[in-house]
């Protein structure tokens, strides 16, 4: 559904503001304005964030950014223009981490350059299969971590390449394109089960407005949920402080309607879903770690616990003998367990699979102390 975001006058305004401004504005270095979107765009989230540079498909490095504090956050599928991975796209990663969210911005092209140039050549090279490869591997990636659910993210050829990620046949929550290349056909959009927020400015050359209209109407036609907002008065890439479109107002209101969007698509639900499901059906297991003297064997008293998917699972367990902890990696559980006191552990079976749970003291997985937790459809 299409918004032409009014009021004109204000437009006018701020193109009127920006003509004044553009000389100073083109005297900034791209660091100085990389500074500025992050002071623009900060304050609006709460969480402290922790970085790191993260290994998650053959040789790209992705950056990783997450709040510090430990709970199960929705994650999110960065991705860069044709510039790459640099500073710009890290402190946007950054920014939406703030927000309650755990944010991969992948690194598609494996360099970051300065120059449109440089940028022609770069993506000149560009395997757009190893590319959605790339992306499917920070989709697991995050959903190894425990994320609730997963969105994608992307500028120009990172809006691009988000809208070929919720073509792949990965399944989305949500979907963002910052005036990226558009498929216009509902035969291809078809793939697509889940929200769509587009951003797009009424002045890109590179993006046609014929495009996103035809895009807007296939995905209204095809039922899928979707909030196409245009720009009116501003160009290609106008929410790039680094770039010659940079527009800060426009910026400011489309990350809000980004953020907004992402709260409602990815937090909202599962909030709702948890507050309105008391009947959820909580599994509960009780089991004994131990170390059997004459086995010379570390073990849990359970060796397979099944629950269905959606379940709240909760096991009590106490540590009877020797020194044990208890670890399902999927699901995030760490538990230290101190002799004789039982140990709750809860969690909500979200996912299908068969997952290993296990003491990870030296030797005791390997000896035979370890389990499978089955979560069936
Ligand atoms: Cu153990």
């Amino acid at each position: 559904m299409r918004k032409l975001l009014f009021p004109l006058l204000a437009v006018i305004l701020v193109i009127g503001a920006g003509l004044f401004m553009s000389k100073s504005k083109q005297a900034a270095t791209p660091a100085d304005k990389n500074i500025k979107n992050s002071e623009m765009l900060s304050g609006e989230g709460s969480y402290a964030v922790v970085t790191s540079d993260v290994n998650y498909f053959e040789q790209a490095k992705g950056f990783l950014a997450r709040p510090e504090k430990a709970g199960e956050y929705p994650g999110i599928v960065m991705i860069h223009e044709n510039r790459g991975l640099n500073d710009n796209i890290r402190n946007m990663a950054k920014q939406l981490a703030r927000e309650g969210y755990m944010v991969l911005a992948v690194d598609l092209l494996g360099k970051s350059v300065e120059t449109q140039e440089e940028a022609r050549a770069l993506t000149a090279n560009f395997s757009q299969e190893v590319g959605t490869k790339n992306m499917k591997a920070a989709v697991k990636y995050l959903k190894d971590q425990g994320v609730t659910k997963i969105a994608s993210i992307g500028w120009c050829f990172g809006g691009g390449q988000s809208l070929l990620l919720a073509l792949s046949g990965e399944k989305m929550d949500a979907t963002i394109i910052y005036y990226g290349r558009l498929a216009t056909t509902t035969e291809k959009l078809k793939a697509i089960k889940w929200p769509v927020l587009g951003i797009f400015g009424d002045k890109d050359t590179s993006i046609s407005m014929e495009s996103v209209n035809q895009f807007d109407a296939a995905l209204d036609k095809l039922g899928t949920p979707n909030e196409i907002h245009i720009y009116p008065g501003v160009g290609h890439a106008f929410a790039n402080p680094s770039g010659m479109n940079y527009a800060a107002d426009e910026t400011k209101d489309a990350w809000k309607k980004t953020v907004d969007f992402l709260n409602k698509n990815l937090k909202g639900d599962s909030q709702t879903s948890k507050k309105n499901s008391p009947n959820e059906s909580v599994k509960e297991f009780t089991m004994t770690a131990y170390y059997d003297p004459t086995l010379k064997k570390p073990a849990f008293s359970l060796p397979e616990m099944v629950v269905k998917k959606g379940d709240r699972v909760r096991i009590k367990i106490t540590n009877t003998l020797g020194i044990h902890d208890f670890l399902i990696n999927e699901f995030r559980v760490t538990e230290e367990l101190p002799l004789n006191q039982e140990v709750i552990v809860e969690f909500t079976a979200d996912k299908t699979g068969d997952f290993v749970y296990y003491c990870s003291k030296p030797g005791h997985k390997i000896n035979g102390q370890w389990g499978t937790l089955k979560v069936t459809e």
